[in-house]
């Protein structure tokens, strides 16, 4: 039988989307449930799906009835599927923006359409303003503001980009300048030089002797799609995906106060300049000027040495401590990705990981680190494979392998334990103990008060043996906001407790948020920079937890994992 190069996991989206489009067109909702089913079905079904296709085991798996088993035949043999196409043609193409408004789900998307023919963002906007929502069946006034709010937030969202998605390609392009005969020097600048979370566009400094050469240059390159704006100084184009970048060219002169004031915050660049005021002094984007002429400098740290501060990362200038911390000469050594010599809460294939841990140890090894803490999700996370007692007992057997074969590196053994709706962990003590840490997470029932949602997460703090609390506020960056939470309470418990709060690494959650980790770190609270990673490749995410981590004034002694293997396995493995 012919087999398509499709994977199952693109087979589990179709068939979640023909689920959704049933709902959004208000089909029969046995229907589109029976779609979700399979897809769910499919995700925990291990066996290869060609071979159920050609042997025609397929309907022995649960969900999948006669109807099914043709289209997933359909798709696993020729890649298509003659159905999703049609239905895909059919709905109103504004639907697909809808749903990614936060809190709309295809069941309302159908009764707006039903019954106010309403078919784009733009029209949905217009009806909440009008107040035309609200005497729709199962909607109300609440409904109707959270609809209006989620497509501010969509709105605000769609604006930014996250960090970690667009830093590769201003990398890329910055290297292709370099390659440009008539350019002096360059850099990153704004946003994504302070390292910021999420970023509007990509900011470049150049500095030349011809201008309108290395214009020509850039606007010639093979991703820049249209121009917006060429000036002088300024150009604005988009790239092929649509990304802006904004390309400003100054001399060697300039650049360093170019780049400083490029680089922003405006709130740091205000703060500057107010203090270059106060003595007598004016700063801006092309010198420092004194009443006798100008003062020369020829990097940014002669700039900062000029108005008698100690130099200033670009991740600290947000105007948030750091001119008054220069002024004094205590701005801290901040973390470098250099300083980790470990990695912790890493999935393997035992749960939702891709990789097995000898592969994850073998790419850990090869980062560098000394040590690997394995944390696979725990028993209720079913939804990501989440280990029972005996799967825990066999993954420790396996780490206890490697661990005698291995001179100079740890495997430790942990997990990414659930905190329950009532503050409890999943697991009894007697299966905890068995963990050298434990590290636990919010990863269900968000929608409690800011008070519940507290008093959970403190509770949890409270099991004694609970080392780390994952992602605290459970955020996806531009997708979904964080549950509400009193960080400062969660950090003077974890504080007192002598608990870790994780900084989370995924580009999509960076959590614990860089302005909080000023306030862990002053507490005392000791933080772990964790990739989160579910396969070789996230492990490398940990510069992005480094980059939040440095905004939030770390050092490498507030970060666990810049300890040895030795020193962290005495001070923070559960013994
Ligand atoms: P973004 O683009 O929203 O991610 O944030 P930035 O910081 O990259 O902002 P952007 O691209 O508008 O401007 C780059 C830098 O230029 C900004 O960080 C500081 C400086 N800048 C821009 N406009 C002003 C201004 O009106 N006043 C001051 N003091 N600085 C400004």
């Amino acid at each position: 039988m012919k087999r398509s190069s499709i994977s199952k996991k693109d087979i589990i989206q179709i068939l979640e989307e023909i689920g959704t489009i049933l709902e959004l067109k208000g089909d029969n909702p046995f229907k589109s449930r029976a779609y979700y089913t399979a897809a769910r079905s499919l995700e925990s079904f291990t066996g290869d799906l060609h071979q159920a296709v050609t042997e025609g085991t397929l309907s022995r798996i649960k969900g999948i009835g006669k109807a099914l088993n043709q289209k997933i035949t359909e798709l696993v043999t020729t890649g298509k599927l003659g159905y999703y196409e049609q239905l895909r043609k059919s709905m109103p193409a504004g639907f697909k923006d809808m749903l990614r408004i936060p809190g709309l789900g295809a069941k309302k998307i159908h009764i707006i359409y039903d019954k106010l023919g309403i078919e784009t963002v733009g029209e949905l906007e217009y009806a909440c303003l009008e107040n035309r929502l609200v005497e729709l069946p199962g909607f109300g006034e609440k409904t109707q503001d959270g609809i209006l709010l989620g497509i501010q937030r969509l709105k605000k969202y769609s604006e930014r980009h996250l960090y970690g998605s667009i830093i590769d390609t201003a990398e890329q392009l910055l290297a292709l300048l370099g390659k440009c005969p008539f350019l002096k020097t360059s850099s990153l600048a704004g946003s994504l030089r302070r390292c910021n979370e999420t970023v509007k566009d990509i900011d470049i400094l150049t500095a030349t002797n011809h201008p309108d050469l290395l214009a020509d240059y850039f606007v010639s390159l093979p991703d820049v799609a249209t121009i917006i704006e060429r000036g002088e100084t300024k150009i604005r184009v988009k790239l092929a995906s649509g990304l802006p970048v904004e390309l400003r060219i100054v001399s060697e002169k300039e650049f360093p106060f170019a780049l400083h004031y490029l680089t922003g915050s405006k709130e740091h660049n205000m703060a500057m300049r107010s203090r270059a005021r106060s003595r007598g002094l004016k700063l801006n984007e092309y010198g420092l000027f004194s009443a006798s002429g100008t003062i020369a400098c020829r990097s940014e740290h002669d700039l900062f040495h000029a108005l008698d501060l100690s130099y200033i990362p670009p991740e600290l200038r947000e105007n948030m401590g750091e001119m008054e911390a220069a002024e004094k000469g205590e701005i801290p050594r901040l973390i470098r990705h250099s300083d980790l010599r470990g990695l912790f809460h890493v999935h393997t294939n035992q749960s939702d990981g891709m990789d097995a841990i000898e592969s994850l140890v073998a790419a850990t090894k090869e980062m560098g680190m000394e040590y690997l803490g394995i944390a696979d999700h725990s028993k209720s996370a079913f939804y990501a494979g989440g280990l029972d007692v005996a799967a825990i007992k066999a993954q420790h057997d396996m780490i206890d392998r490697i661990n005698s074969l291995e001179k100079h590196f740890t495997v430790f053994k942990g997990i990414e334990a659930e905190i329950l709706p009532d503050g409890s962990i999943d697991y009894d003590d007697q299966t905890l103990e068995l963990f050298d840490f434990v590290i636990a997470a919010v990863h269900s029932q968000f929608k409690m008060s800011e008070e519940d949602m507290t008093a959970r997460i403190l509770k949890a703090l409270d099991n004694p043996y609970v080392t780390m609390l994952a992602h605290p506020t459970g955020r996806l960056l531009l997708a979904r906001e964080p549950y509400p939470v009193d960080l400062v309470k969660i950090i003077d418990h974890a504080a007192a407790r002598g608990t870790i709060i994780e900084v989370n690494a995924n580009p999509h959650r960076l959590d614990l948020d860089w302005r909080f980790c000023k306030y862990a770190v002053q507490q005392g609270v000791k933080l772990a920079v964790n990739p989160d990673a579910h396969g070789i490749q996230g492990l490398h995410d940990i510069r992005f937890g480094i980059n939040t981590a440095r905004k939030g004034w770390v050092s490498p002694a507030d970060c666990i994992n810049c300890l040895g293997r030795e020193s962290i396995q005495i001070s923070y493995m559960n013994q």
